[in-house]
């Protein structure tokens, strides 16, 4: 009985998230803004990852961040250098961002503004993925100082994602880890990974690409439903 209540409670979350995810996506595409989710590992590299596409996208293409964070605002202080709208979003305990917290997001941009909306998700591989923001597209990164099995034993996220990025590459050698593997296991359940390196600017090209994709692509693309409870997001 216990475990059967636990899971009709976990239902009416997910599901009230998906609702609202879905509010937000409309919102967005009233205003033709693409939202990218940066989600992935603590420390693996996404604020700069965000900050590099910005420093090349920002002449063309107007950019506003979503900052999750667990507590302070560090990383929107790095995108405010920048000269970008930033909303910090701190999320207290949770470990992740969801529905709710992007949509009083939203209420504070001026969407009609914009083109383009990076959401920094709290760093985690686990409780992000379930939470769909109303997002066009999501992004996993890792890097190979969480070693190089980090990707095998997180294919949960990995399956909801639209692209892996592997970051820190030019540090590899120095940890012990293979980053073409942890490319090949990405690919098991995700179609897109790559190689990255802020460091060096490897890759930068390729995630620069994917985001001017995004940019690119017809407003309905990257539709997402929700499969049954946990997990359940996938592509269509
Ligand atoms: N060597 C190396 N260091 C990097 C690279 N990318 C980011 N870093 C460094 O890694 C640290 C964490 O980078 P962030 O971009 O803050 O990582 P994050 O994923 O946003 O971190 P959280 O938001 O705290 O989860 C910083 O000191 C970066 O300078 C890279 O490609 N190579
Ligand atoms: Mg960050």
């Amino acid at each position: 009985m216990h475990d059967v209540s636990k899971i009709h409670l976990g239902h009416d979350v997910f599901e009230t998230n998906r609702r609202l995810g879905e509010e937000n996506r409309r919102l967005l595409e009233r205003h033709g803004v693409k939202a990218i989710n940066v989600m992935g590992a603590i420390g693996s590299g996404k604020t700069s990852l965000i900050e590099r596409a910005i420093e090349e996208l920002k002449g063309r293409y107007r950019i506003a961040v979503i900052a999750g964070d667990v507590i302070a605002d560090f990383d929107s202080e790095r995108f405010r250098r920048l000269d970008v709208p930033v909303i910090p979003m701190n999320t207290g305990s949770e470990c992740h961002l969801d529905a709710h917290l992007m949509q009083h997001g939203l209420e504070k941009l001026d969407l009609h503004r914009l083109d383009l909306l990076f959401v920094e998700n709290v760093g985690n591989l686990i409780c992000p993925s379930d939470f769909y923001l109303g997002e066009h597209r999501r992004v996993i990164v890792v890097s190979v100082s969480e070693g190089d099995d980090i990707v095998a034993k997180h294919p949960v996220i990995f399956k909801t994602g639209d692209v892996a990025i592997i970051n820190k590459v030019d540090i590899a050698s120095f940890v012990g880890a293979d980053p073409d593997k942890m490319v090949a296991d990405a690919l098991k359940n995700i179609p897109r990974a790559f190689k990255t390196s802020v460091r060096t600017g490897e890759g930068m090209d390729l995630w620069i690409g994917f985001v001017g994709e995004t940019l690119e692509a017809p407003p309905d693309c990257g539709e997402r439903r929700l499969d049954s409870g946990q997990s359940g997001l996938e592509p269509d």
